[in-house]
């Protein structure tokens, strides 16, 4: 039956595993910790000291941990995030975590303890690089987004495939979150610095960004493309020095490929503003801006050349014309433009916020980075469409946080 567990009961629940003498010696003396940061989920690191082996155990809850048992959720997205897992370890080995075991039971998933890596999003609070972050991300959608799309698969397979990604409480978060609330004034579940009154009500009057905001909500809930990761956020990516993984896939379902896309580099703009504050010497606000935008450009170009580059091979003949090629690229990279403003306003107006921004005590100086992250997000939403390449996005984000683009 399905239950909770905690620090105890997860040795416990180790010791008895089939699969975890596998990993650990199931004999052996066992520390555990919680390490939760996320919105919803129990992560538990359980370490083995006789042998310094270790798992990493992700037990859902039945409701949104961030809110409490009064947002119930179904822990069933446990399944979602076990499936997602398990293809995104076929296509992209090395770029997520080993996948051990699923217990359906305790919707529960098993799977590799990243060493020393840490999410990424707080340590770039902090100015942190990473080595080939952006290309690493950009080949890991590159992988996973083409080997699930009618390019790569027969089209009874990928509805085959389809059936087990119906993530209807998951795509219910971000349509209402992302896509619907930070639009409505008197949404219940949006909060906002109070600095920031006059930039919210001055957006959310603005008819043309919503009608956009509603034309890509629109994208998110009929295009199925690919099997998106669906939350890839900089808390949803752990790195160490030479190492990049991306985590979560809870979120997943068959969606538009740019939400991937466009959720990492809104994510680095997101970033890149907060540094208005948590880098307070202007040449290294400047020199880490400079590489954030450098990060979003090599996953841009990263993914699109390993696209393209699969595309070349494409066997049906339905997909190998060139001009068909470009005009789809063309059109992820205006998704990609337009999911980024939404992941971006989303996080200063709605109900999940970003620590990025959310870490500055100081409202006046919070406000100060929230603007400019709000210039970037309506900019994108409202233009998304007149995007002709790369570098239309970049001069958006350029222009808001005084980097030059080029
Ligand atoms: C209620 S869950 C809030 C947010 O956390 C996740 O990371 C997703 O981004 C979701 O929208
Ligand atoms: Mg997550």
């Amino acid at each position: 039956m399905y239950r909770p567990l905690d620090v105890d009961t997860i040795i416990d629940y180790v010791r008895e595993h089939p699969m975890a003498a596998e990993h650990v010696n199931t004999d052996g003396e066992f520390e555990s910790v919680e390490v939760g940061d996320g919105n919803l989920n129990l992560v538990f690191k359980v370490f083995d000291r006789t042998s310094e082996r270790s798992l990493l155990l992700k037990q859902a809850l039945p409701y949104v941990r961030a809110a409490g048992e009064d947002w119930p959720l179904s822990p069933e997205r446990a399944a979602f995030e076990a499936r997602a897992l398990e293809i995104e370890h076929r296509y992209a080995p090395g770029l997520v975590p080993e996948p051990y075991w699923f217990d359906e039971v305790l919707m529960l998933n098993a799977m590799e303890n990243l060493g020393d890596h840490k999410v990424i999003r707080f340590p770039m609070m902090e100015a942190k690089r990473y080595r080939d972050l952006g290309a690493t991300i950009g080949d890991f959608l590159a992988r996973t987004l083409y080997a699930t799309s009618d390019f790569a698969l027969d089209a009874a397979d990928k509805r085959e495939i389809m059936q087990g990604f119906f993530n209807v409480e998951l795509c219910r978060i971000t349509e209402d979150l992302v896509f619907t609330e930070p639009y409505l004034p008197d949404a219940p579940r949006n909060r906002w610095n109070p600095r920031i009154d006059d930039d919210v009500a001055d957006f959310q009057a603005d008819d043309q960004l919503k009608a956009e905001a509603a034309k890509l909500k629109y994208r998110f809930m009929n295009f199925g493309q690919a099997l998106i990761h669906g939350d890839l956020h900089t808390g949803s990516i752990m790195a160490n020095d030479h190492d990049v993984r991306v985590i979560d896939p809870e979120f997943a379902f068959f969606g538009p490929m740019g939400f991937d896309v466009g959720a990492f580099v809104g994510n680095l703009f997101l970033s890149a503003a907060s540094h208005e504050i948590h880098s307070r010497d202007p040449d290294r606000r400047l020199d880490y801006r400079r590489y954030l935008l450098g990060e979003a450009r090599a996953a841009w170009t990263t993914f699109e050349d390993g696209f393209r580059g699969r595309l070349a091979e494409v066997s049906s003949p339905s997909w190998g014309s060139r001009a068909f090629q470009d005009d789809f690229m063309h059109s992820v990279l205006q998704d990609t433009a337009g999911f980024a403003g939404c992941k971006m306003l989303r996080r200063i107006v709605g109900f999940a916020h970003v620590a990025d921004l959310d870490s500055i005590e100081d409202l006046d100086e919070r406000a100060r980075a929230e603007r400019i992250a709000i210039r970037i997000g309506r900019e994108l939403v409202s233009s998304h469409a007149r995007i002709a390449s790369f570098d239309d996005v970049l001069r958006i984000a350029g222009d808001a946080l005084e980097v030059s683009h080029g």
